[in-house]
């Protein structure tokens, strides 16, 4: 089943020089495919929208104010089961319980600066991709 997925590397992956290392886990799956791509530091309103269902939680301001602390990437793949799929190759939320061979396993250890986020369901994914590249049909 071909989906579309909402994918950001986080200020953490882009300062620590990961960007490749990750766009590279994800291009390389079979039948996934990059269709957008950019470079940009996010702003706090597009990050109010994209945080909605954390507001108020202790962790929203730090994240907030952490995910606008310099550029990130925005990605849409696109491809066999990517919703899923992406959230996988991550690993869980805390780097510390994610496996070796994940992203977060590999290359994280603090919750806040886990370098990836990746829609977790077809419905975030479509709100996420508007929110992020309104152009996008
Ligand atoms: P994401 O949305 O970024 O893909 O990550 P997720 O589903 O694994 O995690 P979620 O629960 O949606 O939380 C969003 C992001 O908030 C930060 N966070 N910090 N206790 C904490 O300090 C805490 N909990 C969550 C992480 O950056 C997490 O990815
Ligand atoms: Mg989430």
């Amino acid at each position: 089943m071909s989906q579309r997925t909402l994918v950001l590397l986080k200020p953490d992956a882009v300062r620590r020089g990961l960007i490749g290392e990750i766009v590279g886990r994800i291009e390389s799956k079979a039948d996934w495919r990059i269709t957008a791509m950019e470079l940009r530091t996010l702003d706090r309103s597009t990050l109010e929208q994209h945080y909605a269902e954390h507001q108020g939680r202790p962790f929203y301001e730090p994240l907030v104010e952490f995910m606008a602390s310099g550029p990130s990437v925005a990605l849409v793949v696109e491809g066999e089961r990517v919703i899923e799929g992406v959230r996988t190759l991550a690993g869980p939320t805390d780097p510390i319980q994610a496996a070796p061979g994940t992203i977060r396993g590999d290359y994280g250890t603090i919750v806040r600066e886990n370098l990836i986020h990746a829609s977790d369901s077809a419905e975030s994914a479509e709100r996420e991709m508007k929110i992020f590249f309104p152009g996008l049909v």
